[in-house]
């Protein structure tokens, strides 16, 4: 089987492509799997991953940089591989509030060129999505997202993964393309930017800083191991349904007072050591996911769900790895000051 994996050099990319080639997050990795990493390089990517896995795997993994909107070298990528998996998006909320064409640009019209290409080759396609499609629901409820609940989009980032999924859902449609979709989570875990808030939160701490809370802090967000979303892409890709959607999420509801006050305690300060900064326009109250469809048709379950331990791993990674995050943590913190965060 040979993949091709669009942004397989970010963050979730870049471990579903580390995992997948050690065989490690789903039992049915095919042992022979190949796959081409299609990523523009951006300032969120980790090169330095996926050439590790190149010198590791030299003959079953390679790195193109270039774009997705790059349609000659999209066509001949998707014509030599066996499959698709689109990861590659401009992916922070934030950024999207002050740059919102580059996202609808990469999101929407990126995953336009894959879907051609993937028509024109009859190659099977698998879309990687956001719950934040679906807008959010109300705090202090106990409602969830499924695959029934409506598209409502709230920022230009969750906009353009909206259009994008529609794309997909129109080209099985009227195409027959051989396509899924899987809404997932906030994903957390190694090798995720700083401009996120939990590696924004730790990477604060470890510069000696008090880390950020946006707004009340009450918002919430479905917190899943990143292991655990790729591992359910993995079931997807496997038996999932063409035409189908599916909602990944581990039950790991926070708010973001209680994660920043979590990775305070774990890293030896007062739980309340934080500064409350002004809020995100429009911003979500709240996601959460109901995962019975891919529990029950695929079989899916996570396995990483103990956050706490999961956050201290997550720690102890961004402590070992400051090399990678500090040459970006400069120009991040520079960037979201500027904006009031
Ligand atoms: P990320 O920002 O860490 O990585 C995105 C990757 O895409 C980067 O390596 C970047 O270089 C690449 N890229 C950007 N523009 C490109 C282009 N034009 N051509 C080729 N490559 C390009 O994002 P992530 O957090 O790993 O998210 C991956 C996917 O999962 C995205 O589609 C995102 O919408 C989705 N998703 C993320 C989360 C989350 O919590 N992070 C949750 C649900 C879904
Ligand atoms: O310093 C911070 N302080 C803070 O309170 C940062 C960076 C964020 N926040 C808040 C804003 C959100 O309520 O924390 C929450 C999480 O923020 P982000 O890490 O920016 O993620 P979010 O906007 O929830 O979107 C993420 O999850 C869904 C990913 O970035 C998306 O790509 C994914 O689709």
């Amino acid at each position: 089987m040979h993949l091709l994996v669009t942004g397989g050099a970010g963050f979730i990319g870049s471990n579903f492509v580390s995992q997948t080639l050690r065989s490690k997050v789903h039992p049915d990795i095919p042992s022979d799997v190949r796959i081409t990493v299609l990523d523009a390089l951006t300032y969120a990517s980790g090169r330095a991953f996926i050439e590790a896995d190149i010198q590791a795997f030299p003959d079953r993994c390679r790195l193109i940089q270039g774009s997705i909107l790059d349609r000659d070298l999209v066509f001949a990528l998707v014509n030599e591989c066996d499959a698709v998996v689109h990861f590659a998006a401009e992916s922070h909320n934030d950024n999207s509030l002050h740059d919102p064409t580059l996202f609808v640009e990469t999101n929407v019209n990126g995953t336009l060129t894959l879907l051609e290409a993937a028509r024109e080759y009859d190659k099977r396609f698998h879309h990687v999505s956001t719950d934040e499609v679906y807008g959010d629901l109300p705090l202090n409820d106990r409602g969830k997202f499924n695959e029934a609940s409506p598209y409502r989009p709230s920022s230009p980032y969750s906009a353009s993964k909206a259009g994008a999924d529609h794309l997909v859902n129109a080209w099985v449609r009227s195409f027959g393309l051989n396509a899924t979709i899987s809404n997932c989570s906030n994903n957390y875990g190694p090798r995720q930017h700083v401009e996120k808030l939990v590696p924004r939160t730790i990477t604060e701490r470890l510069q000696g800083r008090r880390p950020r809370v946006y707004g009340t802090g009450a918002n919430v967000r479905d917190w899943i191991h990143v292991d655990d979303h790729n591992s359910g892409i993995w079931d997807v890709l496997l038996r999932g349904r063409s035409g189908q959607t599916y909602l990944i999420g581990a039950n790991g509801e926070a708010s973001n007072l209680e994660v920043v006050r979590t990775i305070n305690e774990l890293m030896g300060y007062p739980a309340d050591d934080f500064e409350f900064v002004k809020d995100r326009p429009g911003h979500d109250l709240r996601y959460a996911i109901d995962a019975s469809k891919i529990e029950g048709e695929l079989g899916w379950r996570p396995r990483r769900t103990n956050f706490r331990e999961g956050l201290a791993e997550t720690i102890e990674w961004y402590k070992e790895n400051r090399a990678w995050w500090e040459s970006e943590k400069t120009a991040t913190e520079a960037r979201l000051s500027k904006w009031g965060y």
